[in-house]
């Protein structure tokens, strides 16, 4: 019939590719190789000059790991984990960008990827079943599947500050950071951003700045992240033990190797939570945020406890009571928000060469040719950096112009918050896959991309062997993992404070109501709803 015809499958060879891949980062990376042993004929498009995506573009001073090394490597490869020794406990940006170029040299990636290449558009083709994707440059490809693989904080945003433009010295933002060193000796540097970022940068800007000046508009709840080089005997045991790493990470809630305490914050003494507390902050990684009692984030009175804890640790570490209590964050709680791991960065605020702006009290009113203009002065700088986050989880989906069937936008899709199967399909856009889209588990994100590749191989490896072509979340399935999504997000303390992870950016027009963007449910669980799907045959799925 006609209508039979108008949804033909294209011939896969009159089609350039079998799928399109967009991003080079740890996703795209993986992804490119698990569909080359389909056999499929694949094609990465990315944008930057060479591999590792987030760890490509965030080469700001102090960029590095706040996830154990060797829990955030690729784990599917054994002879990689044996040939590849990582130097700290937390590596530094340039070694997560050698190891990506190490990986995509040995599984000899790159004679896939295209670089300098951004996607401009994506048009689902319901005639011929196909995705036609645009790049900047003007060309055109064609592919059966079109894969995301565009990261969830990849798409930077600066402040909308009048004269912006103006500053006659050097300014940056830190994801777009240039591929030449920056000199701060001697220089008068400003940061705007006291995010997980902008802690990174200026506890190392501040070790050269002739002065450094430090905007911040909302203090965060920071921790000791305890970071040192991993010793010859700790190398051998590491690898002996990644088998058992990686299946901690497995079982965690988040995918990090520590993991919520079973007790509750007040079912110990007030002297063992005390311990317990001192034992956390005085320990590697981010135990304290995800290794601590089941309902600091969840109980409004165990979400005090340790706030006030670690409260206690910034006005210790801090001489100038004033700038101590700056720095103490009054409208969240500990954990409610990313909580960014720091090496002596409370310290910095005792240094000389440092001064700490409420840019709340006092707003930034404009950038001058010369500096920064608030609404109580005027400071001149050199270099202005820009520490200022990214239009977080949608942002990379909504720089792409996404056209599904019908012609709908995917930005119009999602005009009220995203809704997706499993955080990896839309309705309404058949064959394109999200890896890291909306409404996946975040956590130690490796693990999570790791899990969401192999499941979207396993489904195209399951149309290729039925011999269909076409793979669409249902309706029904969409709205029930929506609001599977939602409920697991009501009740966390997490979502009644404004940051990226509840949609926020005050940046971006549109972006200042909170909406449920991340699956805050534990990593099992969602594994175990995907393999579910998978298992019983994609009953979840139209295919044809
Ligand atoms: O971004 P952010 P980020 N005027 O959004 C301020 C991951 N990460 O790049 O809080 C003045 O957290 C803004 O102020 P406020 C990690 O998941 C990982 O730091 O909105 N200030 C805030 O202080 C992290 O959570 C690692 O009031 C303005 C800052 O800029 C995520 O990336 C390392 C402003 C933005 O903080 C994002 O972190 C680093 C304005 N107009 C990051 N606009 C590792 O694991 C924004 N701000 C290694």
């Amino acid at each position: 019939s006609a209508t039979l015809e108008a949804t033909a499958p294209a011939a896969a060879q009159a089609l350039d590719f079998d799928a399109i891949i967009i991003g080079a980062g740890m996703s795209g990376l993986y992804q490119l190789l698990r569909l080359r042993e389909l056999g499929l004929r694949v094609r990465v498009f990315e944008a930057g000059t060479g591999v590792g995506g987030t760890w490509y573009w965030n080469r700001y001073p102090g960029a590095r790991f706040d996830s154990e090394s060797y829990s955030y490597g690729y784990s599917f490869s054994k002879e990689l984990l044996e040939e590849w020794s990582w130097s700290e406990h937390f590596a530094p940006q340039p070694e997560t960008q050698r190891y990506l170029n190490f990986v995509a040299d040995k599984f000899d990636l790159r004679r896939d990827i295209q670089f300098k290449a951004r996607v401009a558009s994506a048009y689902w083709q319901e005639e011929g079943r196909h995705w036609a994707v645009a790049l900047e440059d003007g060309s055109r490809h064609t592919a059966r599947f079109l894969i995301t693989a565009i990261g969830v904080l990849s798409a930077p945003t600066l402040p909308r500050f009048e004269g912006i433009d103006t500053f006659q010295g050097q300014s940056f933002h830190t994801a777009r950071w240039p591929h030449e060193a920056v000199e701060f000796r001697g220089k008068r540097v400003a940061v705007i951003g006291t995010g997980a970022t902008g802690v990174q940068t200026i506890q190392e800007v501040a070790k050269t700045a002739g002065h450094l000046t430090v905007f911040q508009r909302t203090p965060n709840w920071c921790a000791p992240l305890h970071n040192r080089p991993i010793s010859e005997a700790e190398q051998q045991e590491i690898k002996a033990g990644y088998p058992e790493i990686f299946r901690r990470c497995q079982e965690t809630f988040s995918c990090f190797m520590h993991t919520p305490d079973p007790r509750a914050t007040f079912e110990v003494s007030k002297e063992e939570r005390e311990a317990f507390y001192e034992t956390l902050y005085a320990s590697p990684g981010f135990g304290i945020w995800v290794g601590n009692f089941r309902d600091m984030l969840t109980d409004r009175a165990a979400n005090k406890e340790i706030s006030d804890f670690v409260a206690g640790k910034i006005r210790q570490r801090v001489k100038d009571p004033k700038v101590a209590e700056m720095l103490i964050p009054k409208n969240h709680g500990f954990g409610t928000r990313r909580v960014p791991l720091e090496t002596r960065y409370y310290e910095v605020y005792n240094q000389p060469n440092v001064t700490l702006v409420d840019s709340k009290a006092t707003p930034i009113e404009r950038i001058t040719p010369t500096g920064i203009k608030t609404s109580e002065a005027e400071y001149a700088f050199d270099i202005i950096i820009y520490a200022t986050g990214f239009d977080a989880i949608t942002g990379a989906f909504d720089r792409i112009d996404i056209r599904g069937r019908d012609g709908t936008p995917l930005k119009e899709r999602w005009a009220h918050g995203p809704e997706t199967f499993m955080g990896m399909m839309v309705e309404g856009f058949p064959n394109m896959l999200m890896l890291m889209g909306p409404h996946t588990a975040l956590g130690n994100i490796p693990r999570s991309i790791e899990y969401n590749v192999d499941w979207v191989t396993r489904l195209l490896r399951h149309l290729q062997e039925k011999g269909l072509t076409l793979a669409e979340a249902r309706p029904e399935a969409v709205r029930a993992w929506t609001d599977h999504v939602k409920l697991v997000g009501a009740g966390l303390l997490s979502s009644e404070v404004d940051s990226w992870m509840t949609g926020i950016n005050s940046n971006v027009e549109g972006k200042q109501t909170r909406i449920i963007a991340r699956y805050s449910g534990s990593a099992p669980e969602y594994r175990a709803w995907c393999d579910a799907v998978a298992d019983k045959g994609y009953p979840d799925l139209r295919l044809a």
